[in-house]
């Protein structure tokens, strides 16, 4: 008896796995249910997880994770969890990484003609970035240029205007840069403009400036408001001065080994995210940059509001030191980009 009952037992366990595995063939032979496995965007940045950078990103993976049915899936790093702004982009050339969103800086040194950007004093106001950067050929021209690096540029999202912090003194009028020790973005042109005003610059990764500026190696830096605050640059900076020399645009940028082996499909979908979560970065960036500068005064910090004149006396110093780099963005795209600020203004 009991050897009848293990035989239907038997019997019975064998025609079960015999329906499941059936069931797993037919649905891998329809080819339509099996689930696809998804491919990974590792997307890394330098800025922490507060900032609206960081939050954006977690935006356009939402985005993009759900219109793609999971088909592209992300893995977010802040904090340059991946490496430093050269580092991740030479990742992408190497398709070792999929996604990181550098400012135009250090984009530069792939794309000489993104230093446009770097010009002191280019844009009046971010309405102005707007136009420039969303609407004009000139903007989406310098996108076209990055496949050749071995790039795509998805989207301009915002950075903002940047202010300089220091620990030695209130940075009023263009003498009072006098050898300060400032640490830039890996950029030439703003090495160049800085050793004009007559301060010390020396290019250094984002991630090692807070150590830097705390043991004292450089005396300050130059960063939106909303980096300021919120990579809590104040616990070793004093100092604060609206300069606005810069205005920075952050590009979003994938490797074009990921970009080729997407479909149309996909290609659009990201383009689209990266476009929608864009306007919501610039939304969010903008009132943090707003908001945080009475933050920092209440944490202690010295704001000194830099005056119109002021900047105009910055802009004549640092103008021939530009001039310089003229060959290397190329006449034409600087002449482009000017006659875009210029239309924009009005
Ligand atoms: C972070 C950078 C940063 C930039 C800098 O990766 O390095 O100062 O302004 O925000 O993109």
């Amino acid at each position: 008896k009991l050897l009848s009952l293990f035989l239907v037992l038997a019997l019975v366990s064998v025609v079960l796995a015999g329906c499941g595995s059936s069931e797993t063939t037919t649905t891998t032979d329809s080819g339509k249910e099996a689930p696809k496995e998804a491919r990974i965007i590792r997307a890394g940045i330098g800025l922490n997880d507060k900032h609206p950078q960081y939050l954006a990103l977690l935006k356009m993976k939402e985005i993009v994770e759900k219109e793609t049915n999971g088909s592209i899936k992300f893995e977010t790093y802040h904090s340059s969890q991946l490496g430093d702004d050269r580092g991740m982009m030479e990742a992408l050339q190497l398709g070792t990484q999929e996604m990181t969103i550098p400012s135009t800086a250090p984009i530069a040194n792939f794309v000489p003609e993104f230093s446009v950007f770097d010009i002191p004093f280019l844009f009046p106001s971010e309405e102005v970035a707007d136009k420039v950067l969303l609407e004009s050929d000139v903007a989406k021209e310098l996108l076209d240029k990055l496949p050749a690096q071995g790039m795509i540029g998805l989207a301009y999202w915002e950075n903002g205007f940047r202010d300089l912090t220091n620990n030695k003194r209130a940075v009023a009028t263009a003498k009072d840069f006098k050898d300060l020790k400032i640490r830039t973005m890996e950029n030439q042109l703003h090495l160049e403009a800085f050793r004009a005003l007559g301060a010390n610059p020396t290019p250094m990764a984002f991630a090692e400036v807070f150590t830097g500026m705390q043991q004292g190696t450089i005396d300050g830096q130059e960063n939106p408001v909303a980096t300021i605050y919120l990579q809590k640059f104040n616990e070793v900076q004093k100092y604060l001065s609206t300069t606005h020399h810069v205005y920075s645009p952050f590009v979003v940028l994938l490797s074009k080994k990921f970009w080729d082996e997407s479909t149309p499909e996909e290609q659009q979908i990201l383009v689209k995210a990266a476009q929608e979560a864009g306007d919501y970065e610039r939304q969010l960036v903008r009132e943090a940059n707003q908001k945080y500068l009475e933050d920092l005064k209440a944490a202690g910090m010295v704001v000194t509001e830099v005056t119109p004149e002021a900047r105009a006396e910055m802009k004549a110093i640092t103008d021939p030191a530009v001039e310089k780099f003229a060959d290397k963005i190329g006449k034409d795209t600087i002449e482009k980009v000017k006659a875009a600020v210029e239309a924009a203004s009005k």
